[in-house]
């Protein structure tokens, strides 16, 4: 071969590959998967970790199980990422992690578990247009501030207090009702909701004692509540302050019913308290619920969540589960990821989920939420009833 007729094979030989270059490159931008950021905020350190870790893993199980569906936006592949994020259930913790999901450029954030950490950081991801569902998070502010992307799966502390303080008057028939409170915004909500409640039904509270979530020694309160000679206890606050301050009511001799909504209505709650959780002696609410066919599904879920975790549910990874993918459902059927375009398509939306129908009122609430009543026996929960 002459020197033109090897110049001339090597210039075709070049064109050939740059053809197919370019158009492996075409195939590859059509085939490559769009990524789209959720965060996920809750406390995995601290003392209500196990609450933190059952959120966290509720986000995973929707994760993964959208991933394998395959789902597509135009000609590409959807792969959702979780972004998830500590925030050991205190309020300035809460706005750090929040901002970082913030420069993180999700997409959208599921989250946070507690009130008191949810209200501060909705400022951040108010500010930065970022849709938020939180799954647990009850305090009715949350969704009282006139934030358009502000959402909650779950029934909030009116509807929550209301019914624990309407239950302790009708239907345990309390005569002598003490209240004790953390002070975080969960705790301190919720308490108050009851108080009124409880006025509203015609019954007496007889004493408000305060403490706070790292609590462990309530003699004092706990001393001072007993000279009121209480039938009925309410908490509002957590399972891991709630199961020390049972052990302690207990060796100081107070008998009465311990009342609280879902921050002590977990699986855990029969654990921390040890033998001084007596066969019908706790009545708490969860703030969601299901019945008759509903059912199913829910059980469902608790099995699977049971074999993928080797635990239990705790309380809310069914709502995390769910908001998760509420969220992703807005943005298939937006046809975008871009919380300005599927925000309307997730204020409209209408999900059957396995915690029941979800549907957004005007201010971001679940519509007809449910609350579920539960005693424990035999250190399991069980069932009393739901109520909407
Ligand atoms: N709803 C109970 C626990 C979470 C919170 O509202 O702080």
């Amino acid at each position: 071969m002459n020197f033109s007729a090897h110049r001339s094979m090597t210039v075709l030989a070049v064109a050939v590959s740059t053809l197919v270059l370019a158009a492996c490159g075409k195939k590859d931008a059509a085939s490559e998967a769009q990524v789209i950021k959720i965060g996920h905020v809750g406390p995995v350190s601290g003392a209500i970790a196990h609450l933190g870790k059952d959120n966290e893993n509720g986000a995973r199980m929707a994760i993964e199980e959208l991933n394998a569906a395959g789902l597509k936006m135009g000609d590409k592949i959807i792969k959702f990422e979780l972004l998830a994020e500590d925030d050991a259930a205190d309020p300035k913790q809460g706005t750090a992690a929040a901002q970082k999901l913030v420069d993180a450029k999700v997409n959208g954030v599921i989250g946070h578990l507690n009130s008191g950490t949810t209200i501060p950081a909705s400022q951040l991801y108010n500010a930065a247009g970022i849709p938020q569902i939180s799954p647990s998070a009850t305090n009715p502010k949350y969704t009282r501030q006139g934030y358009a992307g502000a959402f909650r799966v779950v029934a909030d502390d009116v509807h929550l207090g209301g019914t624990l303080g309407k239950y302790a008057v009708e239907t345990l028939k309390g005569k002598s009702i003490a209240v004790i409170d953390d002070r975080t915004a969960y705790g301190q909500g919720v308490a108050e909701e009851f108080k009124k409640a409880v006025a509203a039904a015609g019954g007496s509270v007889v004493g408000h004692e305060f403490t706070t979530d790292k609590a462990s020694d309530f003699n004092a309160i706990l001393t001072t509540l007993k000279a009121k000679k209480p039938d009925v206890v309410f908490f509002g606050g957590m399972d891991a302050v709630a199961g020390p301050m049972l052990r302690q009511m207990k060796s100081l001799g107070i008998n009465a019913k311990f009342m609280g909504g879902d921050g002590i209505c977990t699986a855990e709650l029969a654990k921390l308290a040890g033998d001084a959780m007596k066969d019908e002696g706790v009545i708490c609410a969860e703030a969601g619920g299901v019945e008759g066919e509903q059912k199913v599904g829910m059980d469902k879920f608790r099995a699977d969540f049971k074999a993928k975790y080797n635990a239990e549910v705790q309380v809310y990874a069914p709502y995390v589960y769910d908001a998760v993918k509420v969220m992703a459902t807005a943005m298939v059927n937006a046809g975008s990821a871009d919380p300005a375009k599927y925000l309307p398509a997730l204020k409209s939306i209408n999900y059957k989920g396995v915690t029941g129908n979800i549907v957004f009122d005007e201010k971001g609430d679940i519509k007809n939420g449910a609350l579920t009543l539960y005693t424990y026996k035999g250190g399991e929960r069980a069932q009393l009833a739901v109520v909407r």
